[in-house]
């Protein structure tokens, strides 16, 4: 899946992409089976925590399913076409709303807590892994918002909200946003300043979203703290970001150790200003 210049234009223009095709039918059916046999072999959860911490946060650590998923040549391709040719992943996490679901995602931009500042060296792929249509709780992208920097997020804690602290963007007007259904196996591209949303799910099927979040190797240059991040394509010759090599195996005990030390790493810039525990940051290990 290589970007067309129109597609290039768009991008640069509205801050966001849609409808690029990149898993046929059957991978498609393929990947969404074996993250179902996930959630059955794993209904009591791994390492004292619910499946769904690793589905949400940095589940290329320790899900080999989900980084191999972060490698796919068409993404990266695509991506490529945005960020230049050396990427890494920072994480890899899954939205998922249940048939019938209230869940819903408010109005904010990615990077409000994720300590990169304001660059421009990062995009999410979200990529759709059943039939994300507008009944169903697609994404909502407001054109043009990620040329401005990063504006005021309030902090909800609505249980219905997928963030991790249900922050949200005030006043948004919803006429000038854009809704961006995807078939199966077609994905969006959206900069991390982009303001986005998704309603609930009120379509009779799972509504399932992979978002890949990739980054430049320079992303991290001159930033306080420690971060993560597994090179997927080209080099690495800033030394902004500590490398991931990817899971060894599933859930594999070295690395679930690593996912603990990279959630304690991350907690204090991904917490911050937090009024109440985030409990994706809780930093729970291994109390079975
Ligand atoms: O899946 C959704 O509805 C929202 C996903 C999202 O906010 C993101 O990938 O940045």
């Amino acid at each position: 899946m290589d970007l067309t210049s129109d597609h290039k234009i768009r991008y640069e223009t509205d801050g966001y992409l849609c409808n690029l095709s990149v898993f046929d039918e059957q991978s498609v059916a393929r990947i969404r089976a074996e993250i179902e046999a996930l959630e059955e072999t794993h209904s009591a959860g791994t390492n004292g925590n619910v499946l769904d911490q690793y589905f949400r946060v940095n589940g290329h650590v320790v899900i080999p399913l989900l980084a191999d998923l972060a490698r796919t040549p068409a993404i990266l391709n695509a991506v490529e076409d945005v960020l230049g040719e050396n990427l890494l992943v920072w994480s890899v996490e899954l939205f998922i709303k249940e048939a019938g679901s209230e869940k819903t995602v408010s109005w904010h931009q990615d990077f409000t807590y994720w300590g990169m500042g304001e660059t421009n060296d990062e995009v999410t792929a979200w990529v759709a892994l059943s039939d994300v249509t507008e009944q169903a709780g697609c994404m909502r992208f407001l054109p043009g918002s990620h040329k401005n920097g990063i504006v005021a997020h309030e902090d909800t804690q609505d249980k219905n909200n997928l963030l991790s602290r249900g922050q949200q963007i005030a006043d948004i007007n919803e006429d000038d946003a854009r809704s961006g259904p995807l078939k199966p196996g077609e994905m969006s591209l959206h900069h991390g300043r982009c303001f986005h949303a998704s309603g609930p799910n009120q379509s009779e099927g799972r509504r399932i979203g992979l978002a890949i979040r990739y980054v430049t190797p320079e992303v991290r240059d001159g930033l306080p703290g420690r971060d993560y991040a597994m090179l997927v394509r080209g080099v690495d010759k800033a030394s902004g970001w500590v490398k991931l090599a990817g899971p060894r195996d599933l859930f594999h005990p070295a690395d679930l150790a690593l996912y603990h030390k990279i959630i304690q790493d991350q907690k204090s810039t991904l917490t911050a200003g937090a009024t109440h525990d985030i409990t994706l940051y809780a930093g729970k290990e291994n109390v079975t």
